[in-house]
């Protein structure tokens, strides 16, 4: 548990826009669509992440911020299992050092609000009062969350104009997780497997997904990173190095009904890394 930068850019960001001060919880350019069992994976690479330590952060008895990571998003029409890989990339546009990213992944069950609602945030009254007062923000990696949003206002901007979409919590039910390396970088919270190789590569296997939409956190598993990288660069939404990551998700079939086609090398190597 850290001293809570969380309150202090808080605390700044309310006195300089004296509103809703921080980035929103958004799936744009991150959304994988719909997932069809036995084509192959979808990739999305131009995606940077802000910070190097936001999903290990928010496995910890005080939570986490859930703008240190990107949300993505995929949707399942029936029973499917699921494998979501990530991997650092070096993206031009990425302000952090390369080859440093370990990358941890959670998955839940539900969306965020998302248009024509307005997008969740950590500042939102909402999400304040669902959450105990001493958090870093809402964001759990390893269990259910919720997150809040603002009222939608019949004019943009005018609560005079009265209230199109009500504010509301919107939850996300816990799946699992898959997280790169081991407790020397992710840290010491009971519990946590890596995949025991910190080499900024992971994969997750999620069996039997039933239908419905789903929410994927990336973020950096490097814990201690949050005591040396700060907030040093002006603007909220990319206040913290940015980190280039290359993220694939890909509905599998059974093995029974597809060792065939696929082979058993790699399919042994596939579940060798699943994780629950
Ligand atoms: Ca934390
Ligand atoms: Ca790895």
């Amino acid at each position: 548990m850290k001293v809570s930068r969380f309150v202090l850019t808080a605390a700044l960001a309310a006195l300089i826009n004296g509103s809703s001060a921080f980035a929103h919880l958004t799936y744009g350019g991150r959304d994988f669509g719909t997932l069809v069992e036995g084509t192959a994976a979808t990739t999305i690479a131009t995606q940077t992440l802000s910070s190097s330590f936001g999903w290990a952060d928010a496995t910890d008895s005080d939570w986490g911020d859930s703008h240190r990571g990107r949300f993505f998003r995929f949707t399942l029409t029936g029973t499917t299992s699921v494998s979501i890989t990530a991997q650092r990339n070096t993206n031009a546009a990425a302000t952090g050092a390369t080859g440093v990213l370990l990358p941890g992944i959670s998955l839940f069950s539900g969306l965020g609000t998302v248009a024509p609602e307005q997008p969740g945030h950590d500042g939102s009254d909402l999400s304040i009062a669902s959450r105990p007062g001493t958090t870093e923000g809402s964001f759990r990696a390893l269990s259910g969350w919720s997150l809040g949003n603002d009222p939608t206002y019949n004019t943009a901007g005018d609560p005079l104009s009265g209230i199109l979409y009500p504010a509301r919590l919107a939850n996300f039910t816990f799946v699992g997780y898959a997280v790169d390396g081991t407790s020397a970088n992710f840290g010491s919270e009971p519990g946590i497997v890596g995949d025991g190789v910190a080499d900024g590569y992971v994969n997750g296997y999620f069996a039997d997904l039933p239908a419905g939409n789903y929410s994927v956190f990336v973020g950096g598993a490097n814990y201690d990173a949050q005591l040396t990288e700060t907030a040093t660069h002006g603007s909220l939404s990319n206040a913290y190095d940015t980190y280039g990551v290359t993220v694939s998700v890909a509905a599998i079939p059974e093995p029974g009904t597809y060792a065939l086609g696929m082979g058993a090398a790699a399919l042994g190597a596939m579940f060798m890394r699943r994780r629950k």
